[in-house]
């Protein structure tokens, strides 16, 4: 079965049945001469650098990969998934330091830590940038149809990256797979990346968080933190432990997580109920954590988001701490933060500092909340939305102003593409990450998205955060999204015109004010210049000139159908398609019925706008229903306040 949509699309018992067929098929055919440097295919999180520094490789059926005790495990089984999925059919490994066999592969891959000396060799003079995470990749074809390739990592997690990267250097040329003759020196520009499932609204599935991880390992991210608002045992019963099942179903998360380099962070959000003072607590919220860290967790967060800070649970905390206010608040929870992260966190071997999330998370103002929550122990990592809970945009002033007010390098929690609040009801969000500022990564601890409740089509906007995350002065809102789609469909040029023009209509990104990102974009500027020519009297250039635009929007709904895009994505998208299919009979009635206008067939033209007012009227009524998100049963909208006004406008221009 295959696992993933993304680029490693292999089946689990591939890997077995095709080290079996032997090792006697033919090498691949010679690709390509490079035609220069620009010719490097696209390797997204963007590289910090990337150069070609020499012809292609061609990929052949037998490779020879040399590994030692220092190869990381999980980069092994991703490398040996990636090559059998390019048309290897048989890996031989040899030990690093033995010698070649005679009628060696012609390919060797090298595998491990930087200072191994056979990898420095086969890097032949290129570095390893000095950085966690940090890797290296050196594409060297030596003569004939030899060639070795270096995979060098800082650490464990670089070896992983390596891997990723070379997968994208994959190319198919002239029927065969080649890897690009390229260098690549690489780190992440935030420390912490991935995502936080911090919505309210049904939690993700087991089979959804499972596939998240193995995309999030794709595209290098190395965090996801466990907070559904909605598991009561993560809030209400945060005391009580979780089911022996829900457990075991944790425990896989833990094992996939770790086999994709991404740490899972259990996230325990007490503020409801907690007694800030009470040993009993702190000694159930320790047990919680402690069975997490028996099944190999080590990183654990305490989020303190959407609770009352005016109030005590209990009589103790109004003696320890006076008055409920924002500041007796602020200092309770700086005090028992700091319990935890110097009584537990301290003395859990490989745990990482605490996170927590602030009461007051959403604005860099100075307060006495927050004033008081500074004297929590300086390694607590502290979240913040950025300013406002869904901001209009992300500035390195305000990351800079955060850094000040909660004491030091701020986890960024990017409330995009959530879609729990009333303002997205009916919405899917797929508009590109966008209107962060280049430089963040200066000031910020990590960056994470809480995305939809639809884990699937929440991966468009994701990729985008990733990418930024990973490299903020390279990010390209259009080129990422672009990316994005390529990754969804499994790079079918057709697929992605179709998912960038279906996106454009989701593009909306609401904020609790006004939208921070526009509805259909792309449909608005063909609009402007439909009305350009209509209003100037050349109306057939008009209509001429957005037939395409109504066509491939008409041809979404089946276009997507019939791909090969992550089945996953068209289920959670199935209402928007629904709805797509009769705004685009609605779009194309309404163009014919112009055409039929200005050709003075009347009879037809009114025949063709009846169609396309029950074609609009059906589309208004289409339902997302059942319901993953806290807004229940909602009408879908799709390119709202843009092409059902662009229809009205036409239609009514016709009438007169
Ligand atoms: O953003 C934070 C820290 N908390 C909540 C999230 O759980 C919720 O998903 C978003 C969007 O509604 N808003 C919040 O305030």
């Amino acid at each position: 079965m295959t696992t993933t949509i993304g680029r490693r699309r292999i089946g689990a018992g591939l890997i077995a049945a095709a080290t079996l067929l032997g090792t006697g098929a033919a090498v691949a055919p010679a690709a390509a001469e490079p035609p220069g440097p620009g010719d490097l295919p696209v390797v997204s999180p963007a590289p910090q650098e990337m150069t070609r520094t020499g012809r292609d490789v061609p990929l052949p059926a037998r490779v020879e990969l040399v590994v030692g005790d220092d190869t990381d495990p999980a980069a092994r089984t991703a490398l040996e998934e990636t090559l059998l999925g390019h048309g290897v059919r048989s890996i031989s490994s040899r030990d690093a330091g033995k010698d070649p066999r005679p009628g060696r592969a012609p390919v060797q891959i090298v595998l491990g830590d930087e200072a191994r000396a056979d990898v420095q060799d086969a890097l032949d003079g290129v570095t390893v940038p000095d950085h966690d995470e940090a890797y290296a990749v050196h594409v060297d074809r030596g003569a004939g149809r030899l060639g070795t390739v270096a995979l060098a990592g800082a650490d464990a997690a670089g070896q992983f990256y390596a891997v990723q990267t070379l997968e994208q250097l994959l190319t198919d040329a002239r029927g065969g797979t080649s890897v690009a003759g390229a260098t690549v020196r690489d780190f992440p520009a935030m420390p912490l990346r991935g995502s936080i499932e911090g919505f309210y609204g049904e939690p993700w599935t087991h089979a959804e968080r499972l596939d998240q991880l193995s995309f999030y390992g794709d595209v290098k991210a190395n965090t996801y933190v466990y907070a559904p608002k909605d598991d009561p045992y993560h809030r209400e019963k945060w005391r009580e432990p979780y089911p022996a099942d829900t457990f075991a179903q944790l425990t896989e998360l833990v094992d996939a997580a770790t086999a994709n380099h991404v740490r899972f962070t259990f996230a325990l959000s007490p503020g409801n109920s907690i007694c800030y003072s009470s040993n009993a607590d702190m000694a159930a919220l320790e047990a919680k954590f402690q069975a997490l860290y028996d099944v190999g967790v080590r990183a654990f967060s305490i989020p303190l988001d959407d609770i009352d800070y005016t109030s005590w649970a209990c009589d103790s905390d109004q003696e320890a701490y006076g008055d409920p206010t924002p500041a007796s608040a602020g200092k309770a929870q700086a005090d028992f933060l700091t319990r935890v992260q110097q009584e537990w966190i301290e003395t859990h071997e490989g745990a990482q500092p605490l996170q927590m999330v602030p009461t007051e998370y959403y604005n860099t103002t100075e307060s006495p909340y927050k004033a008081a929550l500074r004297e929590m122990d300086e390694d607590v990592v502290v979240m913040w939305t950025g300013n406002d809970v869904v901001p209009q945009s992300i500035s390195v002033d305000q990351a800079i102003e955060a850094d000040t007010v909660f004491g030091g390098p701020t986890f960024l929690w990017d409330n995009y593409p959530v879609n729990d609040f009333g303002q997205s009801s009916g919405r899917l969000l797929l508009a590109p990450y966008d209107k962060r500022e280049a430089g963040l990564s200066d000031h910020l601890a990590g960056l994470v998205s809480n995305p939809m409740n639809q884990a699937s089509a929440s991966k468009v906007a994701v990729f985008g955060m990733l990418d930024f995350a990973w490299n903020d002065r390279a990010y390209d809102a259009d080129r990422s999204w672009t990316e994005a789609m390529r990754y969804l469909s499994g790079d079918d040029p057709e697929a992605v015109e179709a998912l960038l023009a279906f996106g454009d209509l989701n593009h909306l990104a609401p904020s609790f004010g006004d939208p921070w990102q526009p509805q259909a974009p792309a449909l608005a500027a063909d609009l402007e210049d439909f009305w350009g020519h209509w209003e100037s009297g050349d109306r057939q250039a008009a209509l001429d000139g957005l037939r395409e635009r109504a066509e491939l929007i008409d041809s979404i709904p089946a276009t997507l159908r019939d791909s090969d895009v992550d089945p996953e994505f068209l289920a959670d998208a199935a209402p928007w398609l629904d709805a797509n299919e009769l705004w685009g009979d609605a779009f194309l009635a309404t163009l014919d019925a112009a055409q039929a206008d200005l050709d003075g067939d009347t009879d037809a033209r009114d025949d063709l706008l009846a169609e396309a007012q029950e074609s609009a009227d059906a589309a208004a009524e289409v339902i997302v229903d059942p319901p993953d998100n806290r807004w229940g049963a909602a009408p879908v909208k799709l390119g709202d306040g843009v092409l059902d006004v662009f229809l009205e406008d036409l239609a009514s221009t016709m009438r007169g």
